[in-house]
């Protein structure tokens, strides 16, 4: 089959703002197996431009595929730049198939089935098995009942068919990095840079947490393998920074300790930057030199709140005796920190945003990333947000840095001033100052200052969208707004049946 991958630009600022693009990794992880399979894949970056939806149509035109794939990152605020584009496609090769993946339709297929009708099925979960069978049940016109982790309209409307089993054995799939032209993407300020997961999943149960269900059970990858993947990346494509897709990459010690020491083996000069949870670092205080000599240079920490009940809410699991100590160790290895923060919880009041700036002081972060409450449907915490009042009703903003709630005791602009002051006092303190100036290591020097050049673009960006953003007054409650509760449906694959490859298109 000839099949589009198809990246459609996101009009978040983590895509418009920065100059640099990565690759879209999602999509890079099906191409792979696909093309193993024998089909002619290629991929459309709408990224890079970004690309206006009418060249994207004409370059899928030209291309003549039996198939578009969709699937972004961004997930929820992704989606409606997806359907806009699919239903393009569709007015104009009405023949073709169109299928979509990724997190936001995994659980909003429903809907998404019943309003979209130029969307031939979806798959739920993890890509890289389903979406083989999927293409191959679809070429030779088999009927998709017999495809796990697939939805898909019947003559009764919109059906999910079982769960997918996750996959085991995650060194079984490659990515398809043939699909890009690895000079086109970078990071970190313009040095050449890839995504990569070693595992995927966490065994948190924080109840806000998009993800975690999704994976439905944490697995890495082989470690000294992947350490190879990352060699060759550096050696063959003169890839120089790895970000880590991960969400908790350091969960087995034994695992992580066996990757850095494989990946020092190497010999490479590589960034690695990526999130972990702080309590691992703390537990890894006798290895930190190891994460260092292999080339990590900031770890994302999700504090979300620095107050102890909001915490408990919110099931983190975290002390704020931990994150404060993990910040510690880690500028003690020359790791950068950067926390992010969450603020928009109902009750919040002009006293907990004054606490919980001191305390962000306290913890003394190299850099920090506030973000806005942004409840999804299939996490357990949607629940106790859903009869909060929506503000914001254009869904390409639910992207956790517009405000998209109503707080009971402050009105919107009031947040915004707390999340800006917040930001303001933290990056602007005579010590941050000092380490965008005078850090001693180069390379950590030049990592602050990207990212202080970053925060001077975004803000005249987020202030501006928050003045030109029509807010809704009295709008409709979470639950209206997006539906019921669904953390009952929160793991989207099945953790107890094995998963066992389908034989190579020859070999059937
Ligand atoms: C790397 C990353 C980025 C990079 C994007 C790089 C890129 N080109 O994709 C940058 C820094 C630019 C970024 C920006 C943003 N991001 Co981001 N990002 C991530 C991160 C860390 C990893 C994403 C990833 O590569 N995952 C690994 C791949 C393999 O997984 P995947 O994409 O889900 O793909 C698998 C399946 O979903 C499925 N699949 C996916 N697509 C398709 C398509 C088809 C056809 C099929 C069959 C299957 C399929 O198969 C794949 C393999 O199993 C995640 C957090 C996380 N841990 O996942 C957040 C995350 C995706 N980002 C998020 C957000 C909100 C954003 C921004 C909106 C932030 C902002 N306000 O600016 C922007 C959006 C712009 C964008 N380009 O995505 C949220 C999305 C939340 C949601 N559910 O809506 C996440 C989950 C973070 C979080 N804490 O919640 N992001
Ligand atoms: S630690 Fe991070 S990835 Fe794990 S459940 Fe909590 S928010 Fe999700």
């Amino acid at each position: 089959m000839r099949i589009l991958l198809i990246n459609v630009p996101h009009p978040a600022i983590g895509s418009r703002i920065p100059d640099d693009h990565l690759p879209p990794l999602g999509l890079l992880a099906i191409g792979g197996p696909l093309i193993d399979d024998g089909h002619e894949v290629r991929l459309i970056d709408g990224e890079f431009g970004p690309m206006p939806k009418q060249d994207i149509v004409a370059q899928t035109i030209a291309f003549r595929p039996d198939a578009v794939l969709f699937g972004h990152s961004g997930s929820t605020s992704g989606h409606p730049v997806i359907a806009e584009i699919a239903s393009a496609i569709a007015a104009t090769l009405p023949q073709t198939l169109i299928v979509y993946g990724g997190v936001f339709p995994t659980y909003h297929w429903r809907e998404i089935l019943a309003g979209e009708p130029y969307i031939t099925a979806i798959v739920r979960g993890e890509g890289e098995e389903t979406a083989r069978r999927l293409m191959r049940a679809l070429e030779f016109g088999h009927g998709l009942a017999g495809v796990d982790g697939i939805a898909y309209r019947d003559a009764n409307g919109p059906r999910a068919t079982r769960p997918a089993a996750v996959i085991r054995d995650l060194d079984a799939y490659r990515i398809g990095w043939e699909l890009i032209d690895h000079g086109r993407y970078s990071y970190w300020g313009g040095l050449r840079a890839a995504v990569v997961q070693f595992s995927r999943g966490c065994p948190h149960l924080c109840n806000y947490c998009g993800q975690r269900g999704f994976w439905t059970r944490w697995r890495h990858r082989d470690p000294v393998r992947f350490a190879k993947e990352l060699a060759r990346l550096h050696r063959e494509h003169g890839v120089k920074v790895i970000n880590f897709a991960d969400e908790n990459p350091t969960v087995s010690k034994k695992a992580w300790k066996a990757f850095l020491e494989a990946l020092i083996a190497e010999n490479v000069d590589l960034i690695l930057v990526g999130s972990t949870r702080a309590d691992d670092i703390v537990r890894d205080a006798d290895i930190l030199h190891l994460y260092k000599k292999a080339g990590w240079q900031r770890f994302l920490l999700g504090m979300e709140s620095t107050d102890e009940k909001t915490l408990e809410l919110i099931r983190k699991g975290a002390t704020t005796t931990t994150d404060r100590e993990a910040i510690r160790l880690m500028r003690q290895h020359g790791i950068l920190s950067m926390a992010t923060w969450v603020v928009g919880f109902e009750e919040e009041t002009d006293r907990d945003h004054w606490r919980g700036l001191r305390q962000l002081l306290s913890y003394d972060p190299d850099q920090v990333q506030l973000l806005y409450v942004t409840p999804h449907r299939w996490t357990p915490y949607f629940r106790l947000a859903a009869q909060r009042r929506v503000i914001q009703t254009d869904r390409r903003r639910w992207d956790y840095k517009h405000q998209v709630l109503a707080t009971r005791h402050m009105p919107p602009w009031r947040v915004l001033l707390w999340f800006k002051f917040t930001e303001m006092v933290l990056q602007c303190r005579p010590k941050a100052i000092w380490r965008v100036l005078f850090q001693r290591d180069a390379g950590l020097r030049h990592a602050m200052r990207w990212y202080t050049q970053m925060g001077r673009r975004v803000w005249p960006h987020e202030i501006l969208g928050f003045l030109l953003d029509r807010l809704t007054v009295n709008g409709p409650t979470v639950a209206e707004f997006w539906g019921a509760p669904q953390d009952g449906e929160e793991e989207s694959m099945s953790s107890s049946r094995p998963e066992r490859p389908v034989g190579t298109r020859q070999a059937a």
